[in-house]
């Protein structure tokens, strides 16, 4: 009979993980995958990206305040204390809020007069891209290291023509582009560099905190982001005339009550959005040591697998470890990325693709630089998986992961077979 994981109720926790324990009848406690006829290790599924809530009785006594105060949008005292806390805790002079990442990657890309070409790694969230071709910038795409995911510096230098004017590189999964020789590349070609460190709030590139590299970093708190503002963004910059600059055109370029200075839109927080802000950097090294304690678990719980790696964190640099990735090696592993995902699915466990296939694979770049082929790219596309973590996902939770994955591994032959009906 399958029993019920006890479940969490109290108010502020988060909501309960129903698991479904291997059956009594199975004298080695082994799962049956469900793929294979076995209940569902998980009751709900199991999300990636559950948002983080931090202190509930501290967000509602803001957000109360708020409501007192009548004030909502427009820089209020919420947003700007939230652009203070963030500028401090990154060391940069400059914070500006926005109501989401991709409006702050399109306001630090049209500020920075990154126009003509852009190189632009394809293994991102495909926003990184579209904040470019939105505005008619065109995204080059540049191939990634494929140990670290992360743009390949040569071949940045390579796709350099007349028509560049910029570079973007994303510190992917929170772990930090070669920040050095991208700046010595943007220094030496007379390139802007900006960087989308949307998965990078609260580590580091050399022991320096990420945000102050390059002419402008862009975070995103997206509720699936370990800090998040619901939805929102920020550019931070150490350069006086781009911040004033995206002030203005954040606020639809006014100057004063009826003067308009530039080409601007609306990109600005609200009050809402920063109250929810201020209280996760309040348990924000909660977060993190969650983060930790789960990612540290995955690679106890799936070591020695055939074929799998948890991709690590440099211990000499800070890090959120907010994304838990599995990479699958198909010539070693008895399943293969997609089959894997289809055993996990049946189970409840919601992991994810990201970023399959890669922006050069998707449109309108698939039609607008056909013939674009980025070898490493395509072959890590193809091969990660994304893992549910954060302070939704506890230690058991990881174990029976872990016991579904190892399951399939040994029931590589059945899986397949299944699957091919
Ligand atoms: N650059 C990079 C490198 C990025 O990763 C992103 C965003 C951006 C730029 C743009 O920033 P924003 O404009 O989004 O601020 C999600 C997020 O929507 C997106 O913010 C994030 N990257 C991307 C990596 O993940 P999807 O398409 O996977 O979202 P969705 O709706 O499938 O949700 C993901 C999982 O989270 C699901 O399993 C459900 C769960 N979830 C989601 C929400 C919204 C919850 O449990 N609760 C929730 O409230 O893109």
């Amino acid at each position: 009979m399958a029993i019920p994981h006890k479940s969490r109720t109290a108010k502020g926790q988060p909501p309960a993980l129903k698991i479904i324990e291997p059956d009594e009848g199975q004298s080695t406690g082994e799962r049956l995958p469900a793929i294979l006829g076995g209940t569902p290790a998980f009751e709900e599924p199991l999300h990636v990206g559950r948002p983080n809530v931090g202190d509930r009785e501290r967000l509602m006594q803001r957000i109360d305040a708020m409501l007192d105060a009548r004030w909502f949008s427009n820089g209020g005292p919420l947003v700007q204390e939230f652009e203070q806390r963030i500028a401090k805790k990154l060391g940069v002079k400059h914070c500006l809020a926005t109501c989401n990442g991709t409006t702050a990657l399109m306001l630090a890309i049209r500020g920075l007069d990154m126009k003509g070409e852009v190189i632009v790694p394809s293994f991102t969230f495909v926003a990184t891209a579209h904040a470019l071709q939105w505005q008619q910038t065109r995204p080059v795409f540049c191939d990634i290291d494929p140990v670290t995911h992360n743009l390949d510096p040569a071949d940045v230098e390579r796709r350099i023509t007349s028509e560049t004017t910029g570079i973007i590189g994303v510190h992917l999964w929170g772990r930090p582009c070669d920040t050095t020789a991208l700046e010595d590349i943007a220094r030496r070609h007379q390139l802007r560099l900006l960087f989308d460190a949307s998965h990078a709030f609260g580590c580091s590139s050399g022991g320096r905190k990420i945000g102050s590299f390059g002419d402008a970093e862009v975070f995103s708190f997206h509720a699936t982001k370990f800090l998040n503002t619901f939805e929102g963004g920020a550019v931070v910059t150490n350069n006086d005339e781009v911040a004033a600059k995206l002030r203005l055109m954040r606020n639809f370029g006014f100057t004063g009550y009826d003067t308009v200075e530039y080409l601007g839109m609306n990109a600005k927080m609200t009050e809402v959005c920063a109250a929810m802000g201020l209280t996760g950097l309040e348990s924000i090294d909660q977060f993190i040591a969650v983060n930790r304690r789960n990612h540290a678990g995955y690679c106890t719980q799936l070591a020695g697998l055939p074929g799998l790696k948890v991709l690590p964190f440099d211990k000499a640099e800070r890090s959120n470890f907010q994304y838990v990735i599995l990479e699958i090696d198909p010539d070693d592993c008895p399943l293969n990325r997609d089959e894997l995902l289809r055993v996990l699915h049946a189970d409840q466990i919601l992991a994810r693709r990201y970023f399959f296939p890669g922006c050069h694979r998707m449109e309108p770049y698939r039609t607008l630089s056909p013939g674009c082929s980025l070898p490493h790219t395509e072959t890590i596309s193809e091969r990660v998986l994304a893992l549910p973590t954060g302070t939704a996902v506890d230690h058991h939770a990881i174990e029976v992961v872990a016991s579904v994955i190892r399951a399939a591994l040994r029931a590589a032959g059945p899986i397949r077979h299944t699957l091919a009906l």
